[in-house]
């Protein structure tokens, strides 16, 4: 197997899943049971000492950070990304892979997580209040720049639609009023349509199974 991909049902390992899979890439998946603290053991803080998923362990060695990965698999994988002419553009395809990780990432985070961010109940609740007014201008943004699409980069699909179609899945399943934004719905059920997504959702959708078996997780939204 070329590739492992360290990864839990719902996170953010389903960007490179996405990728892997639409590069028809051979890759197997390592469950990682945070509720077991599987990201915090001696042996997963060698490979990433951030304890965080996506981890993809390459021919290379392994590999963290979302935008590292989607530029390792787009550099291996011509097509994941678009090609640039130049630095400057390029730097602008890695900004926006960046503006997913670090903006819009950790407002998920947020509305998400809450328990990572305040104590009680009702702190958490504004926090997560707080994340959906501060994610908002984000939405209308991302409305516009997919347009018509189809994708993020017009004809070409690329990673790039996979990191904001986990974000779309992210915030409509805590109540983000997705309707609000025409384009970016429409660009969330054409991602559903597309047949590598689909085994992404798959794949992932079996990780949850086998959590829910182990009683290590509630069911996901
Ligand atoms: N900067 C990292 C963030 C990765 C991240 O936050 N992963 C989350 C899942 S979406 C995680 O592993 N959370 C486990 C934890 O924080 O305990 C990236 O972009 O890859």
């Amino acid at each position: 197997m070329t590739y492992t991909l360290y990864a839990a049902p719902g996170a953010c390992s389903r960007v490179p899943m996405m990728a892997l899979e639409e590069a028809e890439a051979e890759f197997e998946i390592e469950l990682v049971r945070f509720m077991r603290g599987a990201h915090r053991t001696a042996e997963y803080l060698a490979m990433n000492p951030a304890g965080k998923v996506p981890l993809l362990i390459t021919p290379e060695g392994p590999l963290s950070e979302n935008v590292a990965i989607a530029r390792y698999l787009a550099g291996h994988f011509p097509g994941l990304l678009p090609e640039a002419a130049n630095a400057f553009e390029e730097a602008k395809i890695t900004a926006n892979l960046a503006y997913v990780a670090s903006t819009l990432h950790p407002i998920v985070t947020r509305m998400r997580m809450p328990i990572f961010m305040a104590d009680g109940e009702e702190a958490q609740a504004s926090v997560r209040a707080k994340a959906m007014d501060a994610l908002a201008p984000h939405a209308a943004a991302i409305d516009v720049a997919i347009g018509e699409g189809p994708w993020w980069y017009g004809d070409q699909w690329s990673i790039q639609d996979a990191y904001v179609y986990w974000v779309w899945f992210r915030v409509t399943g805590v109540g983000f009023p997705g309707t609000d934004y025409p384009n970016w719905a429409a660009h969330a059920e054409r991602m559903e349509a597309r047949p590598s997504v689909q085994r992404a959702l798959e794949r992932d959708a079996k990780l949850q199974v086998t959590l829910e078996a182990e009683g290590l997780s509630p069911p996901m939204k």
